[in-house]
Parts: structure tokens; C-alpha cells; sequence
């Protein structure tokens, strides 16, 4: 089978895919662009946006369905129906979080940008970040039943993307996440991946 990703040369929602392509060991072409190509590139994009995956010629969207269905071929998306559903819930919080500190960082209008200032970094990011520790802190390390999954691989993947939008290092005093963090960069394809990825924006 052939594999394609198509999105920025970023990490954020193309990375778990990079991630969870590579534990796999699966040799895919990571097609990436810069932000100047693409008002070229979205109106190719299924629902103009990306990042995009092409398995043998076949165009899927959406980063989490992705995910989840290499996630599967992987056996990293839960032993049955229950921790299934416990990850999806993981990864979900996560995008909650992505989506309030997007919601802040491409505001364009410099007085509602600056409304949302207070209440997201005094108490959102702090909110989801305290319990993403406390859960991780429980999970002997993971965020579900404690073992790997790609909730892990999914928030490794993103965590560039929510340090660069919150313009601070989200996992400063939180050491289980740190740990975690680590635990991902150190599974052999991943950092083999880590180590011949392209520098990106972030
Ligand atoms: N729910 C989609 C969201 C995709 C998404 O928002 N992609 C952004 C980049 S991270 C994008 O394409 N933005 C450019 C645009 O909307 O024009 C997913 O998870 O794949």
C-alpha cells in the first residue's frame, strides 16, 4: 500500500499521523508545504482544510479518524469497545484545548484577542493542563489504563503546536507529562523519525 500525508511543514494535526505512520514503520511520502502555497493547495483539499492522507490513491480527512484507524492497525486504540472510548475521550480533551488556545491565537481583532487573554491563561490552560497531569500522574504514565496509546501520540504530536500558540512550555512543572513526552521521543521509529523530520515553524 501506498501512503501520502499532505499538510504544512508543521507539526501540530499532521504530526500524530507522522507518528503513528512511523511506529507502524511504514515507508509514506510526508508532503509538506509551506503557507504561501496553500491558497493553491486548499481548494484540492476535500473540506479545504489539512492535513490530508492518501492511502493507495484514496484521499481521507479529518487528523483524529486518521489517527484512529492506524491507531488501530497498530493496536494502540484500546482492547475493547470501553478503552476505545476512554482514549477518544482523552484525545478529545486535548482538542478542547487546541481549539480555545487557536480561538485565542488567530483572533484577528486585537480587543477580543485581548478579552481572552486573562480567562485562557489563568484559567483554561491551566484548567486542562493540571488535569492532563493528574491523569497521566494516575496512569503510570499514559493517559489511559496505563499503557501507550494514541491518545500518548496524539498529545506528544500536538504539544509543539499548543507550547507555539501559548508562547510558553506548557509542561513546565508538570514532570508526568514531561515523562510522557519523553517516553514517546524515545520509542525507537518515532525518534528515528524525530531525528530526520524537516525543520518546520513549529
Ligand atoms: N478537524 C480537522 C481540522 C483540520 C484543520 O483545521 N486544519 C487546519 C490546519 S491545522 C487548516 O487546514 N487550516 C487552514 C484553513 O482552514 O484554511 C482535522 O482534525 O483534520
Amino acid at each position: 500500500m501506498t501512503y501520502k500525508l499532505t499538510y504544512f511543514n508543521a507539526t501540530a494535526l499532521g504530526e500524530p499521523i507522522r507518528f503513528l505512520l512511523s511506529y507502524l514503520d511504514i515507508d509514506f511520502e510526508d508532503y509538506r508545504f509551506e503557507v504561501e502555497s496553500w491558497p493553491t493547495i486548499k481548494p484540492t483539499m476535500p473540506f479545504g482544510k489539512a492535513p490530508i492522507l492518501e492511502v493507495d490513491g484514496k484521499v481521507l480527512n479529518q487528523s483524529a479518524a486518521i489517527s484512529r484507524y492506524l491507531a488501530k492497525k497498530a493496536g494502540l486504540a484500546g482492547n475493547d469497545d470501553w478503552e476505545s472510548m476512554l482514549i477518544d475521550i482523552a484525545v478529545d480533551n486535548i482538542h478542547d484545548l487546541r481549539q480555545a488556545l487557536a480561538g485565542y491565537f488567530y483572533d484577528q481583532n486585537e480587543e477580543s484577542k485581548n478579552q481572552k487573554y486573562v480567562p485562557l491563561f489563568k484559567e483554561t490552560v491551566p484548567y486542562y493542563m493540571d488535569k492532563f497531569e493528574e491523569i497521566v500522574a494516575e496512569n503510570k504514565g499514559y493517559f489511559v489504563n496505563g499503557k501507550l496509546t494514541w491518545a500518548d501520540l496524539f498529545f506528544v504530536g500536538v504539544l509543539g503546536y499548543l507550547n507555539h500558540m501559548a508562547k510558553i512550555d506548557l509542561l513546565e512543572g508538570r514532570p508526568h507529562l514531561q515523562g510522557l513526552k519523553d517516553t514517546i521521543e524515545n520509542i525507537p521509529q518515532i525518534k528515528l523519525y524525530i531525528e530526520k523530520r524537516p525543520t518546520a515553524m513549529f
